[in-house]
């Protein structure tokens, strides 16, 4: 990179980052400004189909007006009281969420590995105080290849070794399982009676939108019921419409509940990635466990995050974002495979919703899904690799038919320089 005076505005803002900012990330060498709906510009001004949308977070398209007026409307009043008094927000951000998801009660926290982690206390009080689980041996269960979130006791429980490496000693108390196998969890159940819960994504993302066998949940679940052991699904990045429904794990709607969680975790895209919202839902029997004092967070539950999350909720009910990003993502993959038989390069397409992954034919140390990422950047359209040779493709839900065809115009374009 060419000295201060003669870098591009980029490069300047990308060389201040390296001098002063730590190096935990290694991100696509664009630097963004200015974000609405489906599109990005960075600061040369160029436009940009976001397609990784925050990881999810940004579902409801960037600075959705209504959302961003919650905001302001809120931010002009009271923004933080901390939990030691009450506020106006949280009581109808709590009810809002309970009639939606169907559960007795809710606990906002601010991060998604915030709510995992006080998905995992839950899941252990409960064992301690109703399960009768003897005190510190209580088990919870993950699936291999997870990606909960990045805290000393969530990687604990990781498999991943850019997650785990050089952060030991690690917590104990933690089982894996292979994702997508009934039995294994079955054998592991009959074997140790201090299992606890499972924890588990309806869809592993981090992991390159792994999509597990049909019925694979609700065996989960029907396991979990026989043998009073906790289902927690990771909702954080499969939920709030990302999938193709409101939720991947269950129908709320439906009354039946084939493999409604005890405890639901949310994150991300439950406040249009407007700040950071996070939630727990869970039923009496389960969130009462957790005494006064015994858990909690300075932000958790202010205002200004309730009244924003209300806000993104309704958006995504009022603009049908669900059923859009079922019709949408249907269309996307039908092109990705065409594009796909016509050019090769591509080993794979896979998604639901709009959570689509295309696995590059080459290792997974191979930097060709890099390269044409960065392809799709010189060609207006922004995604990232995860785990080597995928690439995660993922637009705001509230993309139309015409910016679907757009964008799998641009990444023919882009793949057509590699053949
Ligand atoms: C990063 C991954 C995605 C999540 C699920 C909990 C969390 C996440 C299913 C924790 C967060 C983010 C974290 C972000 C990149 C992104 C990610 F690549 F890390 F794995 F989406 F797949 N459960 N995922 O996906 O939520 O504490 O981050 O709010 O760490 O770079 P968080």
């Amino acid at each position: 990179m060419g000295t201060q005076a003669n870098l591009t505005k980029s490069e300047a803002f990308i060389a201040k980052e390296s001098q002063y900012g730590a190096h935990n990330y290694h991100p696509l060498p664009v630097v963004l400004e200015k974000g609405e709906g489906v599109f990005v510009w960075d600061v040369e001004g160029n436009k940009y189909f976001d397609f990784l949308s925050a990881y999810s977070a940004v579902n409801q398209g960037h600075c959705h007006p209504r959302i961003i007026r919650a905001l302001n409307e809120q931010a002009a009043k009271l923004t933080l009281t901390s939990r030691a008094f009450y506020n106006n927000k949280l009581g109808d951000f709590e009810e809002y969420m309970c009639e939606l998801f169907g559960y007795d009660k809710a606990l906002v926290m601010n991060s998604g590995v915030e709510a995992v982690e006080t998905a995992l206390k839950l899941c252990r009080k409960w064992a301690y105080t109703v399960k009768g689980v003897a005190a510190d041996q209580a088990k919870i269960v993950f699936a291999k290849d997870n990606f909960h979130g990045r805290t000393i006791s969530v990687i604990s429980a990781s498999n991943d070794e850019t997650s785990t490496k050089g952060f030991g000693p690690f917590v104990s108390g933690m089982v894996q399982v292979p994702y997508n196998d009934v039995q294994a969890f079955a054998q592991l159940l009959a074997s140790d009676k201090n299992i606890a819960g499972f924890i588990v994504e309806p869809i592993q993302g981090e992991a390159g939108i792994i999509i597990p066998d049909e019925g694979y949940l609700r065996a989960i679940r029907e396991l979990c019921t026989i043998n009073n052991v906790l289902l927690i699904v990771d909702e954080i990045q499969t939920g709030i419409a990302r999938t193709g429904s409101l939720l991947a794990s269950y129908d709320v709607s439906a009354k039946e509940h084939g493999s409604k969680a005890d405890i639901l975790i949310l994150g991300k895209a439950l406040s249009g990635g407007v700040l950071p919202v996070s939630a727990v839902l869970a039923d009496d029997e389960i969130m009462l466990t957790i005494k006064p004092g015994e858990h909690g967070s300075t932000y958790g539950g202010n205002p200004l995050a309730c009244a924003v999350a209300v806000e993104a909720l309704q958006v995504v009910l009022d603009e049908g974002l669900a059923a859009n990003s079922k019709k949408m993502g249907e269309i996307f993959r039908a092109g990705l495979e065409d594009i796909a038989r016509r050019l090769g390069l591509i080993k794979e397409v896979r998604g639901k919703g709009l959570l689509t992954a295309i696995e590059m034919d080459c290792s997974e140390d191979d930097d060709l899904a890099w390269n044409v990422c960065l392809k799709f950047k010189e060609n207006g359209l922004l995604a990232k690799p995860t785990h080597g040779n995928k690439i995660r493709l993922a637009p705001p839900l509230v993309i139309n038919q015409a910016q679907i065809e757009e964008s799998l115009g641009l990444i023919e374009k882009s793949l057509k320089s590699f053949v």
